[in-house]
């Protein structure tokens, strides 16, 4: 009897240590514990880190995409180059991702990797550039800034600037610093400052030419402008890097930025209020970063099954030397 007992025994652990093997190696479910919610993984093709911009976008998506959120975040630095962007969104199909959002460094090029993530039933969210495609459903939406507006905001700021100050007869050279060529950040801009300053007879636009959204390429590009035209009145710098990279070039001629020569900017960092309650820069037309919280909200809408909307852009507004120190203390980034 004490045999058979024994045998039971050893058969009930044998038969448990067999089930072990089979796989089962976690305590059994019970009625309390709940299954753990499957992670949302998003691969975000981020263009670089060239400026001040950029890194505040980069730091709202890994702040907004985290476990903690549901997510798990797959992030890629683009070099500012599209080869390596196109590389990324290979890796996230590859990878099998829920989702792929790309800021595009340029417009044009991506039909064939976008056709590929829909083929692979990934949707795809742009964010912050646009891309200019030959099929719009190979993009379920986009969210950002209006750069044609910006553009015309820059324009529209220096008209009251130069209607108050009695310049309106004055005859006024113009410099333009452009963001990276073939961005829509680049595109937007450029056509809006270039069509603004046509409309005034007044208003002579010298020269322009990238300084690729960075400061040291900015300011370069300044110091040959400045070697090339004696006489420069405005420049307009599609983002704030290139605007410090102009002020210091300024400078460095023995001019004084913000007085003899009008900076008219874009983006409205952190960096570019102080400047502005310095006297150094004029005018700043906001673009906002902070994309991170926007895609998760439209990620969120697309698993609940809702419909979303196809082109979203961020309300924007502008800033002088007027009101920056007023406004500073509520910037965001
Ligand atoms: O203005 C610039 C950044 O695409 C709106 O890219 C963005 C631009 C931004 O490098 O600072």
């Amino acid at each position: 009897m004490k045999k058979v007992m024994v045998l039971l025994l050893v058969l009930m652990v044998t038969g448990a240590s067999f089930i072990f093997a089979n796989g089962a190696t976690e305590a059994p479910a019970t009625a309390t514990s709940a299954p753990a919610k499957k992670l949302i993984v998003v691969g975000y093709a981020q263009v670089g880190a060239e400026s001040d911009w950029r890194t505040a976008n980069t730091e709202s998506f890994k702040s907004t995409f985290v476990e903690a959120n549901g997510y798990k975040l797959i992030f890629d630095d683009a070099q500012q180059k599209q080869e390596n962007q196109i590389k990324a969104i290979r890796n996230f199909i590859q990878q099998d991702v829920d989702y792929i959002v790309v800021a595009p460094v340029v417009e044009t090029g991506w039909e064939t990797v976008l056709g590929e993530a829909k083929a692979a039933g990934i949707p795809v969210i742009l964010s912050d550039r646009q891309m200019k495609l030959s099929d719009d459903s190979l993009y379920t939406a986009w969210v950002g800034g209006n750069f044609l507006k910006e553009g015309q905001d820059g324009v529209k700021w220096l008209n009251d600037y130069v209607a108050k100050n009695g310049l309106a007869n004055k005859d006024l050279n113009m410099v333009l610093l452009q963001g990276t060529i073939g961005s829509s950040a680049q595109v937007g801009r450029t056509q809006g400052i270039t069509e603004g300053i046509a409309k005034n007879p007044k208003y002579h636009l010298l020269a322009k030419q990238t300084g690729e959204f960075t400061q040291a390429k900015g300011q370069e590009v300044m110091e040959s402008f400045l070697k090339a035209y004696p006489k420069i009145d405005v420049v307009f710098a599609e983002n704030d890097n290139m605007a410090f990279g102009a002020i210091d070039a300024i400078k460095a001629v023995g001019k004084v930025p913000g007085k003899d020569i009008i900076i008219i900017s874009f983006d409205a960092v952190h960096e570019a209020f102080n400047k502005m309650i310095a006297g150094e820069l004029n005018a700043d037309v906001e673009c906002n970063p902070l994309h991170g919280p926007r895609v998760a909200e439209i990620i969120q809408k697309l698993e609940a099954g809702q419909k979303v909307d196809k082109i979203m852009y961020v309300t924007e507004g502008s800033f002088d030397t007027t009101n920056a120190k007023e406004i500073l203390p509520t910037r965001k980034y």
